[in-house]
């Protein structure tokens, strides 16, 4: 009897495996997935929300050409900017269903996979990207990368989104009772959404590529991202006002597809995970470059700016300060204070 259910079931689920292996990669990538070394020919999709010119699309024209030249051209890369293969979300999902590679997207839309990933979205938690490096790069990052595989996605660092600030259409925003009912677009995330309602504001989440539509018909008045986000999205165009907040600091994360990445070699995955963290570090330093620069620009486009004091940024996390308590048990208290104590310990030096 046990003899037969092992045959009878070798040979139903056998054609099955072939079958679903067959339908689902992609004819170049699946020919090469039983080698346990060296290094195929290989086609990368990689998507992002952001622009070509915006730092993110920078660091993933440095990716494609890292990865083209470790590999001796055999790896390839197609970049797709500007959400053509969908949000964040959207392709996070492709990767689990491995039918794209590559997304680096904001770690904040993806809590709800990855709960513990809304400890980044408090706010001003961090005062310099030095501090959030610490984090991201140490102990309580890597904890976070190692629950990914869960989810069927592998991930290879942190990449830099950057320091949030708050645009909007009706007036500057100076102190915590100036957000108090402005309409403002946050992204899918419930500790962004809690911590606007708090401040008074109406927060309405909603995916990157809808934005800007929304700010030009007043279905919002405004939205919150880092300077060379507001520049390349043309921002300026629909919003006056700027209000330099830094409420919260947001990683990218650098996710490959689990099934993708299950079938390459040692090799191709290590050349990979190199060429990931080498665009990494060159997008990072580009970033806060960037950043800079955009800060003039935006200026002489005519955005009325606005710095916001140190007791000013403190009082809006007073107020905000109940939402993070609150978060702060769902997602594990220990996990929360040893992120501060390495904030601490960067800060004390
Ligand atoms: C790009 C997004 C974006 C993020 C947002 O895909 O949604 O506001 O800051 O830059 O990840």
């Amino acid at each position: 009897m046990k003899i037969w259910l092992k045959r009878f079931a070798a040979g139903v689920i056998l054609p099955g495996v072939l079958l679903l292996s067959a339908c689902s990669g992609g004819t170049q990538n699946e020919s090469a997935a039983t080698s346990a070394d060296g290094i195929q020919e290989r086609t990368i999709k990689a998507g992002i929300g952001n622009s070509e010119s915006h730092p993110q699309g920078q660091g993933m024209v440095k990716f494609k050409e890292l990865l083209e030249e470790k590999s001796g051209g055999k790896m390839k890369v197609q970049n797709f900017f500007d959400a053509t293969l969908g949000d964040d979300l959207k392709m996070t999902e492709a990767l689990q269903g491995g039918l794209q590679e590559v997304t680096v997207p904001s770690t904040s839309p993806l809590v709800g996979m990855i709960k513990e990933f809304g400890i980044y979205d408090f706010p001003f938690v961090f005062n310099t990207e030095k501090e959030a490096y610490s984090v991201l790069d140490g102990a309580v990052g890597q904890k976070l990368l190692d629950k990914l595989p869960e989810h069927d996605l592998v991930g290879l660092g942190y990449w830099e989104n950057g320091f949030r600030n708050l645009t909007n259409s009706k007036h500057p925003v100076n102190t915590a009772e100036d957000f108090k009912g402005l309409k403002i677009r946050t992204m899918q995330n419930e500790v962004h959404l809690e911590a606007f309602s708090k401040l008074g504001a109406n927060p309405s989440p909603m995916a990157f590529s809808e934005v800007f539509t929304a700010l030009e018909s007043g279905t919002v008045d405004g939205q919150e991202n880092p300077l060379a986000t507001i520049k390349t999205q043309k921002y300026s165009e629909v919003q006056d006002y700027l209000s330099l907040t830094k409420h919260v600091y947001t990683p990218f994360v650098f996710l490959v597809s689990k099934k993708f990445w299950d079938s390459l070699s040692e090799e191709e995955q290590k050349i990979m995970s190199e060429a990931a963290q080498e665009a990494g570090e060159y997008q990072r330093a580009l970033n806060q470059e960037e950043n800079e620069k955009a800060l003039k620009i935006l200026e002489e486009e005519g955005m009325k700016i606005n710095e916001v004091s140190p007791e000013e940024a403190e009082k809006m996390k007073e107020v905000i300060q109940p939402v993070t308590d609150e978060f702060a048990k769902k997602f594990g208290s220990d996990l929360v204070e040893e992120m501060m104590s390495e904030v601490e310990k960067v800060r004390g030096n």
